[in-house]
């Protein structure tokens, strides 16, 4: 079992494309254990972005990050990571693998309508970015 952690970022949210990407997740076989609709600040999402700082598209990502709501999940299944990526394709939409939610739905390499953690490392620093260990619901339901 192994959990990862998911973003609709701001431009699925303004499409109404949350429950598009949940259900594309759930269908996969992966489990909601949380889940949180935010908006960060410019700060929080430089933060969340500090391995990309010095990159040249970090202020228009972090600017754009902020620019409104945004819908946080943690995913447990197995394999979940490599699940997740798999569902969501490539950062370029148009290089995206038919089918994934970035070729489908993403607009353009910033605007790409999903995030998800790229290794158990950042999975578990991700997640406690947004969930504390209490929001997350395992087990029977
Ligand atoms: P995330 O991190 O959002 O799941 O996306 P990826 O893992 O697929 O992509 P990434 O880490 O290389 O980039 C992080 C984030 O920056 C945006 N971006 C990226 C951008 O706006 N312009 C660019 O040229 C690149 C490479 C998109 C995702």
């Amino acid at each position: 079992m192994e959990r990862t952690l998911s973003l609709v970022k701001p431009d699925g949210v303004k499409r109404n494309l949350v429950g598009e990407v949940i259900s594309r997740f759930e269908k996969a076989g992966l489990k909601v254990i949380g889940l949180k609709m935010l908006r960060l600040t410019k700060t929080q999402a430089e933060a969340f972005y500090a391995v990309h700082k010095g990159r040249p598209f970090f202020d228009e990502l972090t600017t754009y990050m902020s620019s409104g709501p945004i819908v946080a999940m943690v995913l447990e299944g197995e394999d979940a990571i490599a699940k997740v990526r798999e569902i969501m394709g490539a950062t370029d939409p148009k290089e995206a693998a038919p089918g994934t939610i970035r070729a489908d739905l993403g607009l353009n390499k910033g605007e790409n309508t999903v995030h998800g953690s790229d290794s158990p490392e950042n999975a578990v620093k991700e997640i406690a970015f947004f969930f504390s260990e209490n929001e997350l619901i395992e087990g029977e339901r």
